[in-house]
């Protein structure tokens, strides 16, 4: 193109600016890209190293004041932004003995992956439950929520919320409650009892996006990772990967976030896979690597790993490896933008 067209077409581009408009020709490329850009990099966050920084923060902070004591686990390529992948925010909470951490509401989503302690509970929308470590706890939009620690250990879990989602569409709201905890009005075990036994009462009307079991207990996960890793057959790019449901119709536990648990058996590597969902693993037990691009990343009880979208990796278990992954999967799949590709 000669350097004349080029000046005419620069003066039309500002020309055309005054009125607010703009050429799509030079943009249409890197607007529809062919392929998804990686957003944010590959991260492990060590739990040897980071969780003297998330006890550290309670010399610092109440729960009270701080509302939520929590270290977010932002992405290294996207600081200030508070993603740790460019849909879901991350980070480590931490609630000392005796803490309240008090009543709120939100449109945004909310999940715990309990990490360390014992003798704390979380109480949504009326009902308390105990948070044992390897327990995935959900928190549906709009619903009261207050932690506590009635015991004598710090208490930590990993929070993950759908808030870069809930941005995006920019139609989010809040609320504190008047009081620190809000009203408890069904006994401790009721949401399992009534629909994590595989029954469900009679009748029963579909009220939420969520499930209904908001709690889902590690020590029923780990009895089905066992009996699957007895029964044999590990998927070549998955290992044994279940992903948690809504007993009422079969899907993701969650609107807006995929939850999923693998185990993956000693010695063990999957082959390569990728997916267009950025993903968050945080082991549960075990020992092995996550590789991706020219990084193999130590899996650690505990450590946190993410992996961009469409980035592919592999697992490999040198111990008896247990993974709890999350994702934005659930929404892209709703919208018809999710693709996956077994390498
Ligand atoms: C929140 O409500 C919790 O309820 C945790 O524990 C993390 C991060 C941003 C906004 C609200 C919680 C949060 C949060």
């Amino acid at each position: 193109m000669s350097a004349a067209i080029q000046q005419e077409r620069e003066a039309f581009y500002q020309r055309a600016d005054t009125q607010a408009l703009a050429p799509l020709w030079t943009r249409l490329k890197s607007l529809v890209p062919q392929a998804p850009a990686t957003v944010g990099v590959p991260h492990r966050w060590g739990y040897d190293e980071v969780r003297h920084y998330v006890m550290e923060s309670a010399q610092h902070i109440s729960a009270k004041e701080a509302e939520r004591r929590v270290m977010i686990l932002e992405n290294p390529a996207l600081k200030g932004s508070s993603q740790i992948t460019h849909s879901l925010y991350a980070g480590l909470q931490l609630l000392m003995p005796g803490e309240i951490a008090p009543a709120h509401r939100h449109t945004q989503s909310a999940l715990r992956f309990i990490v360390e302690g014992s003798g704390a509970y979380t109480a949504v929308d009326g009902e308390k439950t105990m948070m044992t470590p390897g327990d995935f706890v959900i928190t549906p939009s709009w619903t009261w929520h207050h932690h506590g620690n009635d015991g004598d250990q710090p208490m930590v879990w990993l929070d993950c919320l759908d808030i870069p989602m809930a941005m995006f569409f920019n139609s989010t709201f809040r609320e504190d409650h008047r009081a620190d905890e809000a009203a408890i009005t069904r006994p401790t075990g009721d949401a399992l009892a009534r629909y994590g036994q595989g029954l469900l009462p009679v009748g029963h009307i579909k009220t939420s996006l969520n499930s209904p079991v908001f709690n889902y207990p590690y020590a029923r996960t780990r009895e089905a990772l066992a009996a699957l890793a007895k029964a044999g057959a590990p998927d070549p790019h998955h290992g044994y990967l279940l992903r948690y449901v809504n007993p009422l119709d079969g899907g993701w536990a969650m609107p807006t976030i995929s939850t999923m648990i693998r185990l993956l058996p000693t010695g063990s590597e999957t082959k390569p896979y990728r997916s267009t969902d950025g993903a968050v693993f945080i082991v549960v037990e075990g020992e092995g690597e996550l590789h991706v691009n020219d990084r193999r990343l130590a899996l650690k009880p505990h450590d946190v790993v993410t992996v961009p979208g469409w980035l592919p990796y592999t697992l490999h278990a040198t111990h008896e490896l247990v993974l709890f992954q999350v994702s934005d999967r659930v929404a892209q799949e709703k919208l018809g933008f999710f693709r996956e590709a077994c390498l």
